[in-house]
């Protein structure tokens, strides 16, 4: 059985009432351009206002979660999407940022007690990227998820709180 207010997989969230922050970095900003926008739209797509979508910048991917915290106390934010993207150089760089900024934004969620979506490409390729941030010809906009996943926990957690 379902628990009321929390919804249904195909349930259509209202984002009317909610203030969602999205940070990303700056590296590889082709790829990142593509997914900031595909991520804002999708939220003006489920009703959250341009008014309440605040943007911030950090220098690189492993500058997400200070950046995300420094926003989240920055004003009273509904959901945060932390967005980056990492590709494999040719060192264990890409190892150790991938698993300092996943760890840190999964702890961070807890500490600041909203949902704070998971937004980093982890890719061997550039191509990868850019197949994930629906460049190419048969990609998909992952921002675009990002901004639905979003929308769904703020008002689950929202709900839950009540
Ligand atoms: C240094 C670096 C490298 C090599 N690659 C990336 C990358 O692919 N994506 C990304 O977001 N950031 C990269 N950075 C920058 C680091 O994340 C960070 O900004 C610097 O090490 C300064 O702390």
């Amino acid at each position: 059985m379902p628990i009321e207010g929390l919804g249904q997989i195909d349930q259509v969230y209202d984002g009317s009432g909610l203030k969602i922050g999205i940070v990303h970095a700056r590296w590889n900003d082709k790829v990142i351009n593509a997914l900031v926008e595909g991520a804002q739209s999708q939220l003006k797509k489920m009703g959250v206002k341009s008014e309440n979508i605040e943007i911030m910048s950090v220098p690189g991917s492993y500058e997400l979660p200070f950046g995300t915290k420094t926003l989240a106390k920055a004003a009273s934010f509904d959901a945060i999407i932390s967005i980056g993207v990492l590709i494999k150089g040719s060192t264990m760089h890409f190892e150790y940022i991938a698993d300092a900024v996943s760890h840190g934004l999964m702890r961070l969620q807890e500490e600041l007690n909203i949902p704070v979506i998971f937004g980093l490409l982890t890719c061997l390729t550039e191509l990868q990227a850019e197949e994930r941030a629906g460049i190419t010809e048969n990609g998909h906009n992952h921002g675009v998820d990002w901004g639905s996943a979003a929308v769904e926990m703020a008002t689950k957690w929202n709900n839950a709180r009540k």
